[in-house]
């Protein structure tokens, strides 16, 4: 393992290279001493529960594989090399309608995926899409499991109406917004639907 990538609530994210191949990874460690809770334990349990569930998509970040060692859990996952989707964002300034759109479909795409699998990723956002290499038609990959949740039943189809996922698109400096239902779906959904959007 050598450069560290990125760095979340329980642990850090490193470049790591197969010795055998010299093939090049991104390792998630995981520290054992951080997980302190029942609930924190259960937490990186579903982490990698959903990691294992929607792996094999090709706009969500994919698993190689997990390792558990004395002091840490590993979770070695394919490598983006071009960067967060928000640095990116920032740095154009601004997108063509045109590539702005094929950006917001990928999202719409994953967030289609996730749904159906069963997943809800709860924290969608510019710094949670990261591109496979440096090129312009970069391939965008989904990372960040940690918030995310299965559905539970009765979360959805409660009403026979289920609305599980806000995309706003702002083009004047362009941002992409993408937001996920957090809350469970009841009655009060129409309600925090209106307030949702009246914020954007
Ligand atoms: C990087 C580079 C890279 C992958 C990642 C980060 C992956 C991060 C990640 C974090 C999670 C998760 C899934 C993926 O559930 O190639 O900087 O908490």
């Amino acid at each position: 393992m050598s450069k560290e990538l990125g760095h979340g609530q329980f642990g850090k994210t490193y470049l790591c290279i197969d010795r055998t191949t010299n093939q090049r990874f991104a390792c998630k460690t995981i520290s054992k001493t951080k997980l302190l809770s029942k609930e924190d334990l259960e937490d990186v349990r579903r982490e990698i529960q959903i990691l294992h569930h929607v792996t094999g998509q090709p706009n969500i970040i994919q698993l190689q594989g997990t390792y558990e060692g004395k002091k840490a859990i590993h979770l070695v996952m394919e490598l983006c090399e071009g960067g967060e989707l928000f640095d990116r964002i920032i740095e154009k300034g601004k997108y063509t309608e045109r590539g702005a759109a094929k950006l917001c479909r990928t999202i719409v795409d994953v967030v289609r995926i996730c749904h159906s699998l069963g997943v809800m990723h709860r924290d969608l956002k510019p710094e949670n899409f990261l591109f496979l290499n440096k090129d312009e038609n970069s391939p965008l990959k989904c990372i960040d499991f940690g918030l995310s949740v299965f559905f539970k039943p009765g979360w959805c189809l409660f009403l026979g109406e289920c609305i599980y996922t806000y995309v706003t698109l702002v083009t004047y400096k362009i941002t992409v917004i993408c937001i996920v239902m957090q809350g469970k779906f009841s009655r009060t959904l129409s309600g925090l639907h209106t307030t949702w959007l009246q914020k954007f």
